[in-house]
């Protein structure tokens, strides 16, 4: 089942492509335009590379070609190109000044910016055809193999073609990549090579190394690394630089520190030059997530005052100055430093935030995370007042798509990187992801902040999202789709608040929505043909995905969600049967596939992310939470309500929603949002035990069922009440639910009934009662 969102032409090279197309290239490049025809790879071909070309982006040019018809390679110097070479596919690879590369690539523009890289396919005067791939620099000529790797295109006769463009490209952001910055199990050392390679094939430029529990970065600053991690992390900045990464290596003194003490000075200065040593050349100090209302040592009292944010400021200052000038800017080839303020996630002016615009070194690189720490959106505007606030350009720290805090407790992050404003690389220095503990699965998000970074005015998610997994599905077609099916059940991406910033399951909640509207039209073999097909899809997504064409390390992080999402995906398809069976009046089968479910939807609830690389621990693996369980739910209702309950209608929408109180009165929360028939708005309460929500009925009604869909601030013992008047009330049932999610509230539906309320009787949280829907399910007397 092909993913409705998904255009043909977004999977490279997979799909057949209509005569003349170029395959599409991540990152967007700047300009990339037909320029005649396609270059046939030779099974022979020529590299003509000097000794001013990049090692690595020669060997990855070599690799590409090989893996793309030709048999043999010969890589020859400028002025050795042989004579018998007329015919032969000629690709030329270096700086894009040198003479022969110049040439080749004619009118075609060489930008005059930092990695950029200009690209011509064309044909020889004597009948083969040449390739120019010119670099500004190492990094651009690196960056041209990149895009011409994705250029190969299947010929008539099944051999390979390199589509005939001109590309003029370069990055509109200096820095670009991820750090690894979350709490929680950090990467593994092969998890982190492969990482390199990966930035490398997304000309992401920069990674910071920064994992909150590593010991040696934070606790234990001031300790040496032991030699066998000092060796892995040797490796890796080799790794990083033969992809034209900047290992960025990050030391957290910030929680135990004396700012004042030369000892402490010396310390993280020596922790500094370990990793020069090794070949590191960029530098961070990052001061996030400590306290600055006391100090570490009495001495810096006498030297900054009494603890503050002015002080704690002054403080940082003077450290991050001093590493600036006596390590940064004696140490050749060292790059500015970098640093998180404690201040990382606002917006306001403050004492702290003064002293760093006013007295920290105009070099110093500083990070910011965007609005709330995990930013909804960020804007220009927000930009440009945080550049005003640091007096400099920031370098934004994004908080996607980590899952280390607890609103993502169960959560893969598979949505696409969103929400950021085109024109952001006017005001930023660059932008570093914050990934997942899971790397593998971090990519489908890392794939889009690389494509947005490079060229954030071309950026579109929704083009962006199918290419990050037709990458993570080697351009296979069909995994790529079994990926997007999945993608679509993780894509709810929480923020530190109550309301995500990217919803759940959106595809499936429109296919969702579009079945109840056809069923209850009448319908309801074409609703149930219609949503099978997806549901199927969802059940079989699993297995492809762990078919071998997608990435072995994303099988592996994403194991137990493959695992749950099988079962939720069966629990549907057999529920549809249900339904289906059911409305042939065949009751007997219909009941036996609503067991049937049942038992899958106990069976995928049991699944367990177990041993877990995350903070939150062990959890029950999420998916599509909200819309597919909210589905289940929704059938299981009208099958068992078939008779009693008017075809199983839900009554709730079309009653009046009313409630004790509104959290904060702020409209987007009031009771009419409990019956307006989405999940993803809401009510919530103000914040004690005894508040209610209730719906008015349209007509009196003997109510046979209610269904809630709580939020995570939902209610640990609540009392369902019914009342003909709105003034005499009487409790029908009272819960005591395990956890919070979807209750069924079956009633005895002896008496007709104008009121269903849900009064609250314990809290989960300090914050009041949130629910996203209530459902009524019952017989209108009238
Ligand atoms: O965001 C920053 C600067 N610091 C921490 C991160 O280490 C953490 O991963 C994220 C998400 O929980 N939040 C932070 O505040």
């Amino acid at each position: 089942m092909a993913f409705q969102a998904l255009p043909a032409a977004a999977v490279p090279n997979a799909a057949p492509r209509a005569a003349g197309a170029v395959p599409p290239v991540s990152p967007t490049p700047q300009s990339l335009t037909r320029a005649g025809g396609d270059a046939v790879v030779t099974g022979r071909v020529l590299v003509v590379a000097g000794e001013d070309t990049d090692p690595a982006a020669r060997d990855r040019l070599v690799r590409e070609l090989k893996a793309h018809g030709a048999d043999r390679v010969d890589v020859v110097a400028p002025g050795k190109v042989p004579g018998a070479a007329a015919g032969l596919l000629t690709v030329r690879l270096g700086p894009a000044t040198r003479p022969d590369i110049a040439a080749a690539l004619g009118d075609t523009a060489v930008p005059d910016r930092a990695e950029g890289y200009a690209l011509r396919v064309s044909k020889t005067p004597s009948g083969g055809a040449g390739i120019a791939l010119g670099g500004k620099d190492a990094a651009g000529q690196f960056y041209a193999v990149q895009t011409l790797r994705q250029l190969f295109v299947r010929a008539d006769d099944d051999g390979w073609k390199v589509a005939g463009v001109r590309v003029s490209d370069f990055p509109s952001m200096p820095l670009r990549g991820t750090i690894e910055g979350f709490y929680g199990q950090p990467w593994t050392h092969a998890e982190r090579l492969d990482q390199m390679d990966f930035y490398g094939d997304v000309k992401a430029n920069t990674y910071v190394y920064a994992p909150k529990d590593d010991p040696y970065h934070r606790g234990k600053w001031r300790e040496p690394y032991p030699a066998d991690k000092l060796a892995e992390l040797g490796e890796l900045v080799n790794r990083a630089t033969e992809n034209h990464v900047r290992f960025t290596f990050a030391v957290s003194p910030g929680e135990s520190i004396c700012y004042s003490d030369p000892a402490d000075r010396k310390a993280l200065e020596a922790k500094l030059q370990a990793l020069y040593d090794l070949g590191t050349r960029a530098f961070s100090i990052p001061l996030d997530d400590i306290s600055y209302t006391r100090w570490n040592c009495e001495s810096d009292r006498a030297a900054y005052g009494e603890p503050g944010r002015g002080a704690a400021a002054r403080a940082q200052v003077d450290l991050l100055n001093d590493v600036q000038r006596d390590f940064i800017a004696t140490h050749e080839g060292a790059r500015p430093l970098q640093t998180v303020p404690t201040e990382y996630g606002d917006l306001t002016d403050t004492a702290y935030k003064q002293a760093m615009r006013d007295t920290l070194d105009p070099a110093v690189v500083v990070m910011w995370t965007g609005t709330d720490v995990v930013p909804p959106k960020i804007t220009n505007d927000e930009a440009d007042q945080v550049s005003k606030l640091f007096g400099r350009k920031v370098f934004v720290w994004d908080n996607y798509p980590v899952n280390d805090f607890g609103n993502t407790s169960g959560r893969l992050l598979l949505a696409p990187y969103d929400k950021r404003e085109a024109g952001l690389s006017d005001h930023l220095s660059g932008i570093v992801a914050n990934p997942m503990n899971q790397p593998y699965a971090s990519k489908v998000a890392v794939f889009g902040t690389a494509d947005f970074t490079w060229n954030d005015r071309a950026y579109d998610a929704r083009k962006s999202w199918p290419r990050a997994m037709s990458y993570l599905a080697d351009g296979d077609r069909e995994a790529t789709d079994a990926l997007l099916v999945f993608g679509d059940l993780q894509h709810m991406a929480p923020t530190f608040g109550a309301t995500p910033w990217q919803p759940q399951a959106p595809e499936l909640a429109g296919r969702v929505a579009e079945f109840w509207k056809t069923w209850d039209e009448g319908d309801r073999a074409g609703a149930v043909k219609a949503l099978r097909g997806y549901a199927t899809a969802i059940e079989e997504a699993p297995n492809t995905i762990r078919g071998g064409a997608v990435e072995k390390g994303f099988t592996v992080d994403a194991a137990p969600w493959l695992d749950a999402t099988e079962l939720w995906g069966g629990a549907m398809v057999t529920m549809l049967d249900a339904l289906a069976a059911r409305q042939s009046e065949d009751k007997e089968t219909s009941d036996r596939l609503l067991a049937e479910s049942d038992g899958l939807q106990q069976r995928a609830r049991a699944v367990r992310v177990d041993p877990p690389r995350n903070s939150w621990g062990k959890a029950q693996p999420k998916v599509g939470d909200g819309v597919l369980d909210a589905f289940l739910v929704q059938a299981d209702v009208r099958l068992r309500l078939w008779d009693s309950a008017g075809g199983g209608e839900n009554l709730a929408p079309k009653g009046k929603a009313s409630a004790s109180s509104v959290e904060q009165n702020l409209d987007r929360l009031t009771a009419r949002h409990v019956n307006d028939g989405r999940m993803d708005t809401r009510w919530a309460s103000g914040y004690s035990n005894d508040e209610w929500v209730q719906v008015e009925l349209a007509a009196p009604t003997k109510v046979a069922a209610v269904t809630l869909a709580w939020e995570n601030a939902c209610a640990t013992e609540y009392a369902v009440q019914t009342s003909q008047d709105g003034v005499n009330w009487r409790t029908v049932s009272t819960q005591r639910p395990d956890a919070c999610g979807n209750d069924v509230v079956r009633l005895t539906a002896d008496e007709a009934v104008r009121y269903v309320r849900v009064q609250g009787l314990e809290r989960k949280t300090t914050w009041g009662y949130s629910l996203y829907e209530i459902g009524v399910y019952g017989t209108p007397t009238s």
